[in-house]
């Protein structure tokens, strides 16, 4: 039986495990990426290894969330975080060099290479058929170790594309329209691989968009096959070498299979607050817009950017407008003002943002109260812009562009003939804003600076046999990292202080939670369906454990808080019968009896509700690995102890 491409390079990359569908497999990891929201942690839990140098083949430390520096404390840590790559043999892409993910796929990324990152959007290098999976920063830390990498065999799903997209419909409205068939939970445990003769018609950094926003899904990671256009985009980034070409076997067997007709795709949007609540934008109508803002790992390549230069060419933004672009790297930024699209885009009104995350994780440009904003990014969760009731939409630069110019919500379609885009055959290459690490010899003087925001990483404690707990909190379907720990301008500077960012946790949902935690000495949570979904930030269960919670109890979860809740260890349990969740209400007292029996030996666990009287079983789908963690009370525990 053949494979298919995600199989192949698994089986290539696996340490231990069968690749039997749910069963854990271990995976050399070749290649890491952190960045600077996620990467503190990730070297602090680094640092405390005590390894002296990274063990993978390469790995790179990237500053582009934490730009703004209002206050000492991003600018501390990205001096720890630049201290640590070159002291460890890690390479630092200084901040202006632009995002991890469209950085890494220009400079570094390699087909057929396994690539963990400190990031959800790390398959965004699926765009060239790397094997690239977001992770929580410890996990990272433990893959730069050169620590295998573990995860439930995923199942894999085709996606063939047949045809061509028509004019003015883009690479975002591909994976929009998957969002819109599979849902934000429809990807969970699952490759989505990517092939059909549309592939052929779409360029490296289309197909990076596709695989970016597969992390919406819930997926796993997304894969495209390295084709002949894969090799053109290497070459011109002067790394022909970097080329092998990959797919899938003709008698591939694939689990499910999604087909998607290019040409019989119109201009989609996502509309507030989920990225899978997608409607075409002629659907939705000439809605009034405030604010448009492009750029993130989604859409900020030389590509998008070219596109939007040309439709803005000539006109102005309408005067209720806000526009803000972000190109996503250095290299694009300098391309663009080389060849004059900087220019016209200038004189357009837009404002010209570093090439950094910005907007897409609040930095800056939170729109007006009640604002409507046209995003080309790929997460439009409540509250993520920074301003409470605003509405994100996400659409294609295609669509942001044409908006912004007319004032509302603009289907591209109307505005005529598609400027043609002509890419130039080689990118501007000058890595000068990546630093090369020391020599072993050079590291040894190395001090790491850490600066006085950076605090203790929080530890769990040993299991007992008993957790006697309020619910401390009840909440329902889809709750995402953003609802858990939010991020924007106010709190990222605080993600090497978790007693700090504790202040925060759950505020989008209710403020009072830390409060009552600490009162209550902490509690279990409860939630609904695809719990923790988004994010890879650890920060979303190092800060529960922070702050006493001890279990989390919902209908099902995403797979990175899973793991992340499993390395902080806080146990998570899901319903046997989804019903079941009715049956607690917020400030039951909850007892879970004989629960490190359970957590040893046992698939299920039963929970008493004192206040009720009733029980119920939960289910524990723990591997081997995942029950001595939650035994030893987290990662670091069980990594000291073995
Ligand atoms: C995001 O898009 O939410 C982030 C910020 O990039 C996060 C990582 C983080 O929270 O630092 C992610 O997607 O993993
Ligand atoms: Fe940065 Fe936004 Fe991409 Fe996250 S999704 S890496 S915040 S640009």
């Amino acid at each position: 039986m053949g494979l298919t491409l995600a199989q192949k390079i698994i089986k290539e990359h696996l340490v231990c495990g069968e690749m039997i569908p749910g069963k854990e497999i271990g995976l050399r990891i070749d290649q890491t990426l952190t960045q600077d929201a996620t990467g503190t942690m990730a070297y602090l839990q680094f640092e405390a290894m005590n390894i002296d140098r990274v063990k993978t083949e390469l790995s790179v430390a990237y500053i582009d969330h934490n730009t703004l520096q209002n206050g000492f404390e991003n600018a501390d840590d990205h001096r720890f975080i630049q201290s640590v790559a070159q002291k460890r043999g890690i390479r630092f892409s200084r901040p202006g060099n632009g995002i991890c993910h469209q950085v890494h796929l220009e400079r570094f990324g390699i087909p057929g290479k396994t690539l963990l990152g400190s990031d959800s959007h790390t398959p965004t290098g699926g765009g060239i058929g790397m094997l690239a999976m977001g992770a929580g920063g410890l996990d990272v830390a433990v893959a730069m170790g050169g620590g295998t990498y573990y995860i439930p065999m995923p199942t894999i799903v085709k996606v063939e594309l047949k045809g061509k997209l028509s004019p003015w419909v883009a690479a975002k409205d591909i994976i929009l329209e998957v969002l819109r068939i599979m849902s934000v939970k429809g990807g969970v445990g699952k490759i989505i691989e990517y092939c059909g003769d549309g592939v052929k018609t779409l360029s490296v950094p289309e197909r990076a968009t596709i695989t970016n926003m597969g992390a919406e899904l819930g997926a796993t990671t997304s894969i495209f096959p390295s084709d002949e256009i894969t090799k053109n985009f290497l070459a011109a980034q002067n790394r022909a070498d970097a080329y092998t070409p990959l797919s899938a076997d003709d008698d591939a067997v694939y689990d499910e299979t999604i087909v998607i007709e290019l040409d019989k795709l119109a201009p989609l949007a996502a509309m507030p607050h989920m990225p899978d609540n997608v409607k075409s934008v002629e659907e939705i109508g000439k809605i009034d817009i405030d604010q448009v803002c492009i750029g993130s790992c989604t859409n900020s390549s030389l590509f998008d950017m070219l596109k939007v230069a040309a439709i803005l060419k000539g006109k102005t933004v309408a005067p209720n407008v806000s526009l803000s672009i972000a190109p996503g790297s250095k290299q694009v930024l300098t391309m663009l003002a080389e060849n004059g699209a900087l220019a016209d885009m200038i004189a357009a009104g837009a404002r010209i943002l570093e090439s950094a995350c910005g907007p897409c994780i609040g930095m800056g440009q939170s729109p007006n109260s009640k604002g409507v904003s046209l995003r080309t990014f790929n997460r439009n969760f409540e509250g993520r812009s920074g301003t409470a009731d605003a509405g994100v939409y996400l659409v294609s630069p295609e669509v942001a562009a044409a908006s912004a110019i007319n004032g509302y919500l603009t289907d591209p379609r109307t505005l005529g003939e598609m400027p043609e885009i002509i890419m130039p055959e080689k990118f501007l290459i000058n890595d000068n804003m990546v630093l090369m690490p020391d020599s072993c010899e050079e590291a040894s003087s190395r001090t790491v600076l850490y600066g006085p925001n950076i605090k203790s990483v929080p530890l769990g404690r040993a299991l007992e046999n008993t957790i006697e707990a309020k619910a401390v909190l009840k909440v329902g379907d889809n709750i995402t990292t953003d609802h858990i720990m939010p991020a924007g301008a106010k709190i990222l500077p605080y993600r090497s202080n978790v007693p700090y960012l504790s202040k925060f946790c759950f505020g989008v949902c209710d403020t009072e939670f830390p409060d009552r935690c600490k009162k209550e000495g902490g509690g279990i949570i409860i939630g609904g369906a695809n719990y923790g979904q988004g994010s890879s930030r650890e920060h979303a269960a190092l800060v529960p454990l922070y702050l006493g919670v001890r279990a989390v109890i919902t209908k099902s979860f995403a797979r990175m808080h899973k793991a992340n809740l499993i390395n902080s260890g806080i146990i998570p349990l899901t319903f046997k019968n989804p019903d079941d969740y009715e049956k607690i209400s917020q400030s039951d007292i909850l007892m879970l009896k004989n629960i490190s029996d359970a957590v040893k030996n046992e698939n299920t666990a039963v929970l008493l509700n004192k206040t009720t009287g009733e029980e119920f079983i939960l289910e524990l789908e723990l591997s081997e690995r995942a029950r001595n963690i939650l035994l030893a009370g987290g990662m670091l525990n069980y990594t000291a102890n073995n």
